[in-house]
Order: C-alpha cells, then structure tokens, then sequence
C-alpha cells in the first residue's frame, strides 16, 4: 500500500469502480460512500453492475446510502468529473443507452481509456466471457472461431434466460458453488480477457464482474479486475504518472484512523 500521507484528499487521475450492486442488500454502500467522498479524479469509469437491476425486481432495496452513492455521482458529472457507465448484466437494461449521454453519463457498452503514460486499455464489464470460461478446454483444442461462436452464444442463452424472467448465469454465483475449481475459473476468465485484449491491440484491459479484484502484468499486457463493492470493497485507481494501483478502501480507511479525507461532495 502506497503511503498514504502523501495525497490528501486523495486525488487521482482516474478511477474505476464496478460490481456495486446498488439495490441490493448485500451492497456495501456505506463504505462506497465514504470512498466516494474521500476521492477526487478527472475521469471515473462504472465498469458495470453499478444498478442491480435483477435484484430490484425481487423487491425494491433502496435505503438513503444507496439514494446518496447515485446523488454523489451525478453531482460529480455536473461538476466537470467525466464519467462513463459500461453496464454490466445486472444492468443491462442501461446497455439500450448506448451512444447517449444521460444527465452528463456517457453510456457505452466498451471504452478505450488513455492512460497517462501512453498506454491504451480496453474498459469492459466481462459477462460476455462467461460461456467462453465454461467452455475454456473447448476452445483450448477449437480456437478462436469457437471463442468467437460462445461469446456470440452467451448474449442469446442470456436473452433466452431473460425473455423467460429467469436471472442472468451468473460466474461469480457459479464460482461460490465450485470453491474447489475457482481459482482454475479466475485464471481461465483472465485467460479470456487477455485473448480479448490482444485481439483489440491494446496495451491491457479493466474489467469487473468476477468480484475478484486483480492487477498484474502478464507478457506484456496489463490486466486489471476493479473488484467489487459487495465483498471486498475496492477500486482500481490511476495517479498522473499513468501508474495503476489497486485500492482496498477497508484496509485504507484503517490506515487513515479518524482522519478519512473529506471533500464533501454529497450532492445538494
Ligand atoms: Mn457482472
């Protein structure tokens, strides 16, 4: 962990958050709050599964601290903070916005982010490479056409799933019920997202849905999992030198005792 003392408030280039599952009372809004008020950035990405829009339907959750994490944002987007949304599949509902940029939100379904120092990453949620990770010795032996066929099949078994009211396949879900092969099905989900990066001829990629926050640099590339907002309360941030860095807000904030940094942005 990067010392502390030596940003306050802490401001940076960019963050990226995913997997916040508002609406949902596993959210852990409280801290996502707390987080949200200590930090300051040019650019923040929502990599997706910020709205639990399928949990919403269940029965509606929505306490003020959830109310207050969407108020912080969109003041942040009035007040000259470019945000961007990637809706993942639990809010994939938003992915019909496309193109649009709502009450100052660029809405698109991928991103390209510019990072300080030079390099491009690719922005993406990751759900599309749920049925290529299932299916990853398949397409070990067939190849790329078949990588190709299953992300193509994993957006149509999941409309199906939808147009039937039945939840989105979730990995993570499905991850948590095969403890034993999960670390084989983070590396095959990595594995997936590389594949993808190189194929777009970036530098390295951001992703979330797994709940598996990660930062590593792999024969080149850079892979990044922002984590979640459920479980391990993290962000992925950027400084102005272009250097990434993984931000564990639980750890921080024990680190920073009563003097969390405050910048009081809650919105009016
Ligand atoms: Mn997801």
């Amino acid at each position: 962990m990067t010392d502390v003392k030596l940003f306050r408030p802490l401001h940076y280039r960019s963050i990226f958050i995913s997997d916040t599952h508002l609406g949902f009372r596993g959210a852990r809004a409280d801290y996502l709050l707390e987080f949200l008020e200590s930090v300051e950035c040019d650019t923040l990405y929502l990599v997706g599964d910020i709205l639990d829009i399928w949990e919403m339907r269940r029965g509606l959750h929505w306490p003020d601290t959830h109310n207050a994490v969407v108020q912080n944002i969109l003041a942040r987007a009035r007040n000259g903070t470019r945000v961007v949304y990637i809706p993942g599949n639990h809010d994939e509902m938003m992915r019909d916005y496309a193109g649009m940029s709502i009450e100052g939100i660029d809405i698109c379904l991928r991103a390209v982010h510019d990072c300080a120092d030079g390099r491009r990453l690719l922005v993406l949620h990751g759900d599309e490479f749920d049925t290529v990770v299932q299916c990853s010795r398949l397409v070990a032996i067939l190849g790329n056409r078949m990588y190709a066929w299953l992300i193509r099949a994993n957006h149509w078994v999941n409309r199906l799933r939808s147009a039937f009211n039945r939840p989105y396949w979730s990995l993570a879900a499905h991850l948590k019920h095969r403890v034993k092969n999960a670390m084989q099905y983070i590396a095959n989900y990595e594995e997936a997202l590389m594949h993808e990066a190189r194929e777009a001829g970036v530098d390295g990629l951001v992703c979330g849905h797994i709940h598996h926050a990660e930062l590593r640099e792999r024969d080149d590339l850079v892979y990044c999992n922002d984590g979640d907002w459920v479980e391990s309360c993290t962000a992925l941030v950027e400084d102005y030198r272009g250097e990434l860095s993984l931000l564990d807000w639980v750890a921080l904030r024990e680190a920073l005792g009563e003097d969390v940094p405050r910048t009081r942005r809650r919105a009016a």
